[in-house]
């Protein structure tokens, strides 16, 4: 393995570097993404806005970089783009239900008390908590009747049951519990109780289908659906849909987190269109979502690692949240997604060329670096291909590739494809290529946005988004430049042509200050601006 380390110079006192030490020197890091103090993170929990205060909780674990003991890490935020840590909210009970970890859950207000709806992990399986929080949601109390469903339904053979999606609805709390029924395929099943702590099963939400493609299809649906989660989205022009996210899952196996778009009524969900949520794969899952106080339908998902586990641990921690991103509905029924307008906060100055044609083998240099954002938008003739080049070496030994190509033939759409084969010199990081198909204007115009935060990509192009991992072993790979192929992958060949109408970059700030600690104090947040 080739180390790769920052600026930090190592220690040198003979005690072994702490967690928080080894994970602030890692140049793999992300700055402006949550990322949990040091150790493991995993799934977004929690998620809400309370008194205009953002929180986020998350699959945390503070002793090592690893997924074991699991608590619920905690953070806030004013602006949806500077973080603060808040003190860890769950640790797993010395006995009881939660005794092997605080698995993933809701945030819910119960009549003025903040409550989280949680799964239990005991003993190989997953029953349902309850724990009731003080008014500024830094202390919680599990309930001493926990589990407060205490067994799966009777005569089901389930593969799993486990992560809530809790509202309100006709004065009663529904909730729906991610599951799947064996020998059929994921489910999400539907439970109602007056006060969160007694609960009637009503049945399944919906069963899928056995799935029919390969496991190896982005559109596999899984045999276990985790993390459910149901809202809706009103659109523009009278769009409107109920929308079931959830990650499919097959014998531990965590594959994508895909939606459903169909309609919620009866106690039922016809599923009418199966989306992939994010085209990254495996590297965006467990999303979770929650209204906030705008009216904004925002989800967060866990951007996991694509570097060894051994590799994490000798750094010190594991996992990253994506930003916040919005999620709309279009009047074809398409799910939108951007990050959240909040995140332009963090923005340096911006760096741009002029608007110009690309002849074939034309480079055009941005702004070099590792954390930046990057608006792009170009035009593409039938058959033309543009290539984004990002943590790039001089020498172009590491260089990780964005390639959009609009096919030849007549249909509106752009090829998506992230190419990490030479992302990065060490061997055993997945550098597997990333790729989908997105809906593109006639005129083959395309929006594409790059958050780049060192490890991390976040791309969305037409407001379908990709997420992955790279990870590039030379400090000097941070070269970004958009560049246009000597040939074009068209039968139209070079008479295609190519137009950058706008591209800028901005250098992104951190989102976090000051040294962060395993075990959070509370502090004092400055209130809002006289
Ligand atoms: N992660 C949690 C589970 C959930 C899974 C455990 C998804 O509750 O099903 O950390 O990543």
């Amino acid at each position: 393995m080739i180390p790769f380390m920052e600026s930090s110079p190592p220690s040198t006192s003979a005690e072994p570097p702490s967690l928080t030490e080894l994970a602030a020197r890692d140049g793999h890091r992300p700055r402006f993404h949550v990322v949990a103090p040091a150790g493991w993170l995993n799934d977004p929990n929690g998620l809400g806005q309370v008194d205009g205060r953002y929180h986020v909780f998350y699959q945390y674990n503070p002793h090592d970089a690893v997924h074991d003991r699991i608590h619920w890490g905690h953070a806030s935020s004013a602006d949806l783009a500077t973080w603060t840590d808040e003190p860890v909210a769950l640790v797993p009970g010395d006995d009881g239900p939660d005794r092997d970890g605080c698995w993933s859950g809701v945030l819910v207000d119960d009549g003025g008390t903040p409550t989280l709806v949680y799964s239990g992990h005991r003993d190989g399986r997953e029953l349902p908590c309850v724990a009731v929080g003080s008014p500024d949601l830094r202390t919680w109390h599990p309930d001493a009747a926990n589990p407060v469903i205490p067994a799966t339904p009777d005569g089901m053979t389930l593969t799993g049951f486990r992560d809530h999606c809790v509202w309100r609805e006709g004065g009663l709390w529904r909730q729906l519990i991610g599951s799947g029924v064996a020998g059929q395929g994921g489910a999400a099943l539907l439970y109602e109780s007056k006060d969160l702590r007694s609960w009637r099963y009503l049945g399944p939400l919906v069963v899928g289908a056995a799935p029919s493609v390969d496991p190896s299809d982005p559109l596999w649906t899984g045999t276990m659906w985790e993390c459910v989660d149901l809202f809706r989205l009103r659109g523009v022009a009278g769009a409107r849909a109920d929308v079931l996210l959830f990650s499919a899952c097959g014998d531990g196996d965590l594959h994508h987190a895909l939606a459903w778009t169909g309609t919620y009524a009866a106690d039922g969900f016809v599923p009418e269109r199966l989306h992939r949520f994010d085209l990254g794969g495996r590297e965006f899952y467990a999303p979770q979502s929650f209204r906030d106080e705008q009216g904004r339908r925002l989800v967060i998902g866990w951007v996991q690692e694509a570097r060894p586990s051994e590799v994490s641990v000798a750094n010190g921690w594991a996992g990253a949240l994506s930003l916040p991103r919005e999620v709309t509905i279009g009047p074809s029924g398409s799910l939108f997604q951007a990050p959240v307008a909040e995140i332009a906060s963090l923005r340096g100055d911006p760096v741009g060329p002029p608007a110009q044609s690309l002849e074939p083998g034309d480079v055009v240099t941005l702004l070099s670096g590792d954390q930046l954002d990057l608006e792009l938008a170009v035009r593409l003739e039938r058959g033309a291909r543009i290539d984004l080049v990002l943590r790039a070496t001089p020498d172009g030994v590491e260089h990780t590739v964005l390639h959009l190509l609009r096919p030849p033939g007549a249909l509106a759409e752009i090829r998506v494809v992230l190419d990490r084969s030479r992302s990065s010199l060490q061997p055993d990081v997945d550098t597997t290529e990333r790729s989908g198909v997105v809906p593109a204007d006639e005129d083959g115009i395309v929006s594409v946005r790059v958050l780049l935060d060192h490890s991390v990509i976040e791309v969305f192009v037409a407001g379908v988004p990709l997420t992955a991992r790279v990870y590039p072993t030379r400090s000097d790979a941070l070269g970004v430049a958009l560049e246009r192929p000597r040939t074009d992958d068209s039968a139209a060949g070079t008479a295609s042509r190519v137009m950058v109408d706008r591209a800028v970059a901005w250098p992104m700030r951190d989102a976090w200050s000051g040294p962060r600690d395993l075990w959070p104090a509370a502090v004092d947040h400055p209130g809002p601006p006289a």
